[in-house]
């Protein structure tokens, strides 16, 4: 099962494993999608691909895929060579687990709001609340730690930095803890190399 096609966006959720797996030292095949359009960079149908329509998609040669965020980014951190995921069974995995399912389910989604371009003002204030809150539940979680597992980087950060890289496009200002763990991971070697691949195959 490490014969796969990512289905991503440079600066979406789905850049974040593409980072992971590049960090892995995976080869993989890739193409982007036009979230609008829905359509391939190759030109097809995405939904025919992904019924779901969203990134990250990784898509099998058995014509299996996955496109949830938890599932690809610890599918990729499994099978690559850097560490990103803990052993399963071992308690470090149940917490990694804890940290990604954080980043899905609250954080994401709290930034995504902030992209619907049809905000009423008030439904906009309760938006940027809501994430100034995700972000502050981040910055507990991390305790001034540079890494959610405090001592290396897994998947769960990954996904976590390419959501608060956001933040200035959707006008939410980072409290300082959350801007020093931002730009500790925007200097990590791994992500930095993630990003270069990225911008490699533009
Ligand atoms: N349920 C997915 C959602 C992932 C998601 O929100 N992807 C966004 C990009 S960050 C997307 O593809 N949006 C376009 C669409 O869903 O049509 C997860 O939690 O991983």
């Amino acid at each position: 099962m490490t014969n796969f096609k990512l289905y991503y966006t440079p600066t979406s959720c789905g850049a974040a494993s593409f980072i992971t797996a590049t960090i892995g030292g995976l080869t993989f095949e890739s193409e982007t999608v036009d979230l609008g359009s829905h359509k391939t960079k190759a030109g097809a149908d995405f939904y025919a691909i992904n019924p779901k329509g969203n990134v990250p998609t990784i898509a099998f040669g058995d014509g299996s895929i996955l496109n949830e965020n938890v599932a690809t980014l610890t599918f990729l951190a499994d099978h690559g060579n850097a560490g990103l995921a803990p052993k399963e069974g071992t308690p470090e995995r149940y917490r990694y687990l804890n940290d990604v399912a954080f980043v899905a389910t609250e954080l994401h989604p709290a930034f995504g709001a902030l992209f619907n371009p049809s905000l009423t003002p008030e439904a906009r204030a309760a938006a940027v609340a809501n994430t100034e809150r995700r972000i502050n539940k981040l910055t507990a979680l991390l305790a001034g730690k540079s890494f959610l597992n405090g001592k290396t980087l897994s998947a769960a950060d990954i996904y976590a930095y390419i959501v608060l890289s956001w933040a200035g496009f959707v006008g939410v200002t980072l409290t300082p803890a959350a801007q020093s763990y931002f730009d500790g991971l925007k200097g990590n070697d791994g992500i930095q190399k993630g990003l270069a691949a990225i911008a490699a195959v533009q």
